[in-house]
């Protein structure tokens, strides 16, 4: 078969690699050996030729000037982004000459990897990688950031990371989208629901912000961030009493449903609406909708799980299903997250036993602390498909970390991120579409594999391919660091230990593109949990330290700061991916701050009113949006913007590196803030008015 590189003009099949639930399936279209368009393949099952504008405009991004072409040392500050060109030889020499010298005197420990999802295929984010910092015995990173937190909460109830398939979903007739900001961050399952609307389903919204997606649903429950799991027992608590619960599921199915009508007595409308700000009337009416509709379903989003409490409200939400017996209905239960189904072999992939003993485990959420604080020292840093100086909380700790003289850090990006600025060696990497790679989905449970479809940019390797030479120049002469990228797929794809992933080979994966997992029902008689059933009551969660049953816990305080803030993403980056992009930034406007008009009322804030926002971790700028999208009390983001020349505008210089209460999640949603107009300072001190920034952009919404 000819090789999608070499076709200059047509159109070529792809997959999206952006840390996205859709992944989408890609149609590539070239001219003069460039990509030119980017389209949604149509014969995709589940995305269907559809595809987000970020995507469609990703050609920017792929040739854009600004991509690195080739190794890079710095020559400058750390944190100033003055570096110089070197060879690949020389970066590999100076890397692997440093990591050998501390090898010798301080031990492998002193070496971190830190990586996340920035590509999702498997050979580039859990790869060779893997390998190489297992054999080298490094540090290990525990990857905590995204939303470990509502899977070991949704674990403790049904056992593993096992949800209503997407494709049976348009059967619904009740949507709850609850915590997920589904038009922007999913928008294959907004498409899905709005198909079920049409065969008369209800979409219900629960969230803290009336964004794109609350603004499209039937019904839009504004709550209290972090009180989620208060109106789910509230809601509990109605369908005991009035007994809309499906008795004969929760005796042949579940554990505990006695202790949980006990346990939610406690939750009476009245004290839920208390905590939640939802009115008493709209807990009754969503529980008898809830108590009646079926199949009904529950799409559990990100925006739970990024709270003190998370775990517990992911657990406790998905105990609902089990009430009224939905898991046994087509399109019915629940959905957090369906990675368990296409879970493949990351054994044969990662060669754990290339690790001579367990080495120390950071967590990624505390990168800031561990760079600051932790003994014996982490001494180098070698960060890939991330860019924690954005994305990761306490950025001023993440910075403060960076730019520590003593550390030796090696940047691999596509772009001099703002991690990379502080690097001292960094390296070129390949977009996706330059490489061969593997892709399961943790929501529409396709296979898809990659082949690259343009050959690699300037001089940049990807991934595996870094690992490979890092191998070779550190003297590591195991083949498990020498195998190619069709090796390593055969290896991660060979799982008969798990049922549902597919029997495929590497050929028949190229041939057949999408290869869906087998049974994607829910297996309600052979569930992980250690009852082997649904567990509303689980002792395993006391013997970890929680309550056996769903309970409401509280945010931790923190005083003097009145709002709570949750910076969330926004439509038109990934994360940070995209935020430099200038077609992106152009969509978003300019970075907001969604406030209620009575808080802003009261502090002089109207639309356009430059705020700024501090607690005692860190200050940014923001434009305001005052109005009905949030409760009082409450100011919400969108984004992950960088600071720029005069523009303070890095939101997680504000967010807590607390960890949530479960599998040590991050907690970007929990924390607290001041807010105030930015006043021009002569009429501050003249007038005491608000006077509107020149130039300010009204932001439309
Ligand atoms: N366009 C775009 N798409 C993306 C991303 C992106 O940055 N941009 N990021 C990708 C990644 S890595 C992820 S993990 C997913 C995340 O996507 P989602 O699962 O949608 O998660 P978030 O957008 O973080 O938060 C979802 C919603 O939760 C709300 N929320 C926050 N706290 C609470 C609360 O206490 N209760 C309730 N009910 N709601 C709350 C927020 O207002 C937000 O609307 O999206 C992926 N897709
Ligand atoms: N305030 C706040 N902070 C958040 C969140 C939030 O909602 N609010 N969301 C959190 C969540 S859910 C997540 S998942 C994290 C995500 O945070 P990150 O994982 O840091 O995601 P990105 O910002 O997209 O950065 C990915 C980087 O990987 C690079 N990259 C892409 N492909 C490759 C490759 O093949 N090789 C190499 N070497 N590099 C590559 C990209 O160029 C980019 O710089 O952010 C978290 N941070
Ligand atoms: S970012 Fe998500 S919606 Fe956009 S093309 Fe990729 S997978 Fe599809
Ligand atoms: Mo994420």
């Amino acid at each position: 078969m000819q090789s999608y590189i070499n076709i200059q003009n047509g159109t070529v099949p792809s997959v999206c690699s952006l840390d996205c639930p859709d992944q989408c399936g890609l149609l590539v279209h070239k001219k003069d050996g460039k990509i030119v368009q980017i389209e949604g393949d149509p014969d995709h099952p589940v995305t269907q030729g559809s595809i987000c504008n970020k995507v469609r405009n990703m050609s920017e991004r792929l040739y854009d000037h600004k991509r690195l072409k080739t190794p890079l040392k710095r020559i400058g500050q750390k944190g100033e982004g003055a570096f110089a060109p070197i060879s690949w030889d020389e970066a590999i020499e100076t890397i692997s000459s440093r990591w050998k010298k501390l090898l010798a005197e301080e031990g492998a420990e002193s070496i971190l990897p830190y990586s996340f999802y920035g590509n999702m295929g498997k050979l580039s984010a859990e790869g060779m990688d893997r390998r190489f910092f297992h054999r080298l015995g490094a540090s290990r990173l525990d990857q905590t950031i995204c939303s470990v937190a509502g899977s070991v909460g949704f674990s403790y109830t049904m056992g593993g990371s096992f949800g209503t398939d997407p494709e049976e979903m348009s059967e619904t007739k009740l949507f709850i989208l609850w915590g997920i900001n589904a038009v922007s961050t999913n928008m294959h399952q907004m498409m899905i629901a709005q198909k079920a609307r049409k065969n008369g389903a209800k979409i219900v919204v629960i969230d803290v912000h009336k964004n794109q997606t609350g603004r499209m649903a039937d019904w839009f429950i504004p709550i209290l961030p972090g009180t989620d799991g208060a109106l789910a027992l509230g809601v509990m608590h109605i369908l005991y009493k009035e007994k809309l619960v499906d008795q004969s599921f929760l005796e042949e199915y579940t554990v505990g449903f006695k202790e949980l009508e006990e346990q939610v007595k406690a939750y009476e409308p009245q004290t839920v609406s208390a905590l939640t700000g939802v009115p008493v009337e709209d807990i009754y009416k969503l529980a008898r909708l809830y108590g009646t509709a079926s199949p009904s379903m529950i799409r559990i989003g990100n925006g739970l799980q990024h709270h003190d409490n998370g775990g517990m409200i992911v657990r406790t939400i998905a105990c609902l299903p089990a009430l009224t017996g939905q898991w046994r209905k087509k399109g019915g239960g629940a959905l957090k997250s369906n990675s368990g189904y296409l879970a493949y072999n990351t054994r044969a992939l990662q060669r754990p036993e290339l690790l001579a003993q367990p080495t120390r485990i950071i967590n990624m959420n505390h990168l800031g602390k561990a760079l600051l604080e932790l003994e014996p020292p982490i001494r180098s840093l070698f960060v890939y498909n991330t860019n924690p100086a954005v994305v990761a909380p306490d950025s001023n700790k993440v910075r403060a970390g960076l730019a520590r003289e003593d550390l030796f850090t090696v940047v691999h990006d596509l772009f001099l991120t703002e991690t990379a600025q502080f690097a001292d060696i960094v390296l070129p990497a390949t977009s996706a579409f330059e490489n061969t790679d593997l892709y399961t989905s943790y929501w529409h449970n396709y296979l898809q594999l990659q082949e690259p479809v343009i050959p690699p940019y300037g001089e940049s390797k990807s991934n595996p391919d870094v690992f490979r030479l890092l191998a070779q120049a550190m003297g590591f002469e195991e083949q498990a660091l020498k195998d190619t990228d069709e090796q390593l797929i055969e290896q991660a794809i060979n799982h008969k230990a798990n049922p549902h992933f597919p029997v495929i080979t590497y050929e028949e994966l190229t041939n057949k593109r999408f290869v869906k997992a087998t049974n994607t029902r829910v297996p309600l008689n052979s569930l992980k949990t250690p009852s082997g059933k649904i567990e509303l009551y689980s002792e395993k969660m006391k013997i970890d330290g929680h309550p056996a049953l769903p309970t409401h816990m509280p945010l931790a305080e923190e005083k003097d700061f009145p709002f709570l803030f949750v910076p969330g993403p926004n439509h038109n980056f990934l994360n940070s991916t995209f935020s430099h992009n200038e077609k992106h930034r152009k969509l978003e406007k300019t970075p907001k701050l969604f406030i209620n008009h009575e808080d802003a009322g009261r502090l002089g804030v109207e639309n356009g009113t430059t705020v700024r926002l501090w607690n005692h971790r860190g200050e940014c700028q923001l434009t305001a949006v005052a109005g009905d999208h949030v409760l009082p009390g409450v100011v919400v983001s969108q984004g992950l913007w960088s600071d720029e020349p005069g523009e303070k505008r890095l939101v997680n210089s504000l967010t807590p590196d607390r960890l949530a209460d479960m599998g040590g999640g991050a907690v970007f949603f929990s924390g607290r803030v001041q807010v105030e107009a930015i006043k021009q300072v002569i009429d501050n001190k003249e007038t005491g008015r608000t006077v509107r920034r020149k130039n300010a952009q009204l932001p439309t919404i």
